[in-house]
């Protein structure tokens, strides 16, 4: 009975490898944390919390009575600005900033970055990064797709308040169906 238990538990662990996929690995990206549970419910949010490189159409499976208008999975994967108040960078016009990706497996898509108002969900600069043939599954991923720099924009005071605006980074695979996004709050 027991090596059946940790027989099952060995093929779980191996499915959520193969369902781990990407993130922003710096800066520090938007969590999964309370307010997340309350917009999305207890379900999505065992799921997310478990697997933070998992794609939207997987979340979306978890859609329940317990999900609110406010799980917003195609805006930072539905992370809530509440989770991560204490994780606000700040940047100036002209500033560069790096960027770090952790793909732990590879999709064929294409990918970007650009700063979304989070109260409209629409880009308001960019894309400041643009990969095209992003995370290829048919040869290595070059070095700049995982490791780059963006120049962040004047943003005329658009973004002074804390959570109104992200860095997005957006990965689409489109032959699969899977799309990915990681979040960094930020003001100027
Ligand atoms: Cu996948």
């Amino acid at each position: 009975m027991f090596t059946k238990i940790a027989a099952l538990l060995t093929a779980l662990s191996a499915i959520g490898m193969a369902q781990a996929h990407g993130v922003i690995a710096s800066p520090p990206r938007r969590q999964p944390g309370s307010a997340f549970q309350s917009a999305c419910g207890l379900q999505m949010y065992q799921v997310v919390s478990s697997d933070q490189y998992g794609n939207q159409q997987g979340a979306e499976q978890n859609i329940n009575s317990e999900t609110t208008a406010a799980c917003t999975l195609y805006l930072c994967r539905g992370m809530q600005f509440a989770d991560n108040s204490g994780n606000v960078q700040h940047y100036t016009a002209g500033q560069s900033v790096p960027i770090s990706i952790d793909i732990r497996a590879p999709h064929t898509g294409v990918a970007n970055v650009s700063i979304v108002d989070t109260t409209t969900n629409s880009v308001i600069a960019g894309p400041l990064y643009n990969i095209l043939d992003a995370y290829s599954t048919s040869h290595t991923i070059p070095a700049n797709q995982t490791s780059f720099s963006i120049t962040i924009p004047s943003l005329g005071g658009a973004c002074s308040t804390a959570g109104k605006c992200v860095i997005q980074w957006w990965w689409d695979a489109r032959p699969i169906d899977q799309t990915y996004m990681s979040c960094v709050d930020f003001t100027q």
